[in-house]
């Protein structure tokens, strides 16, 4: 198969580059013949397409990633629906409407699982978008992500644009936000497990009951798979990244808990919400493109959690 994109010699902005997934893709890009763009959150507000399209115009670059969001973890998406929502559309709309005013070859926009209905068929296919009502805790961010696919698809069917979504799963690793009023599941139970642990506390806290299934990636793996994307996907129809295995929080927590070194227990707060059910994505549309996950979930977490005792761990 022809290579669509070539990435030599080309300019590449990674918008949202202080993020975990921003900075991962830029790590991953270090070891490809391209120059890495970047702008600083005090430099150029995102949310504003003005300025948006004037550092673009002056910048000029050939490709983007759109790895620029409001993230949050279930909470945080359910109490800040404004943010969520304004925040999102504001920011895509500027990069992808800047992307076709300046000319950018190639687009690669992020979005989330979320955006799928809350009983969609599992492993969810890419065609189960909008096929159902969605799960409430995030339907605010998952309606700016919808936006954000349609609007590639808009500006390609209208004017042609190189622009295709890719949607990941839940993702994790260094870089993670371990705020436990913002965070994900994953860093926020590898902070109590490891602060408990620390005071030969226990048990510890999860929120829900433990039963909702995730799926976890880590973002060494989204990186790779976002420039393999960049080069090689060319298509209306967005894209799912993932691993094609979940499994539930209770076993989550109890792997955290085996990396840790941590044997206090658990118990749960059912005043929290569960959110979805169960969130698997199907994967066979990127493992036929020749795309698999490298990082196994216990190795990763292991990883993590050694990068979050260097860098977070009080
Ligand atoms: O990762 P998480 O916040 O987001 O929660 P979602 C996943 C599951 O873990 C939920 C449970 O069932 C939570 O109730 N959980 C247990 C916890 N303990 C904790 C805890 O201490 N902190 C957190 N945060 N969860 C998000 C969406 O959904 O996924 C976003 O809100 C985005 O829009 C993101 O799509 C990837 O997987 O439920």
């Amino acid at each position: 198969m022809p290579e669509p994109f070539d990435l030599r010699g080309r300019r590449v902005w990674v918008a949202g580059h202080r993020g975990m997934v921003g900075s991962a893709v830029v790590r991953r890009l270090a070891s490809e013949p391209c120059e890495v763009l970047t702008v600083d959150r005090a430099a150029l507000d995102l949310r504003s397409a003005a300025d948006v399209l004037a550092w673009m115009g002056r910048e000029r670059p050939d490709a983007v990633v759109v790895a620029a969001a409001k993230v949050g973890g279930i909470l945080a998406n359910a109490t800040a629906p404004a943010d969520f929502l304004h925040d999102n559309l504001a920011i895509q709309d500027a990069i992808i409407h800047g992307a076709f005013r300046t000319g950018v070859e190639k687009l690669v926009f992020l979005g989330s699982s979320c955006i799928y209905p809350k009983m969609a068929p599992q492993p969810i296919r890419e065609d189960s978008l909008l096929t159902g009502p969605l799960e409430p805790t995030n339907e605010w961010y998952a309606i700016a992500k919808i936006a954000g696919i349609k609007l590639c698809q808009a500006y390609r069917r209208q004017h042609g644009c190189d622009f295709v979504s890719a949607m990941p799963t839940n993702l994790y690793g260094p870089g993670d936000n371990f705020d436990l009023r913002t965070s994900h599941v994953l860093p926020a139970l590898m902070g109590k497990i490891h602060a408990a642990k620390a005071k030969s506390g226990g048990p510890v806290e999860i929120w829900g009951s433990g039963t909702p299934r995730r799926e976890f990636l880590h973002v060494d793996d989204l990186a790779d798979a976002v420039v393999f994307l960049l080069r090689t996907y060319s298509e209306d129809e967005h894209i799912n990244v993932g691993s094609g295995e979940d499994g539930t929080i209770r076993e989550l927590a109890d792997l955290i808990a085996g990396v840790v070194g941590y044997a206090g227990g658990f118990t749960f707060d059912g005043t929290k919400p569960d959110g979805t059910p169960r969130k698997l994505m199907d994967v066979s549309r990127l493992h036929a493109r020749g795309w698999r996950h490298r990082i196994d979930l216990r190795d990763g977490v292991a990883a993590t959690y050694r990068w979050f005792l260097e860098n977070r761990a009080a």
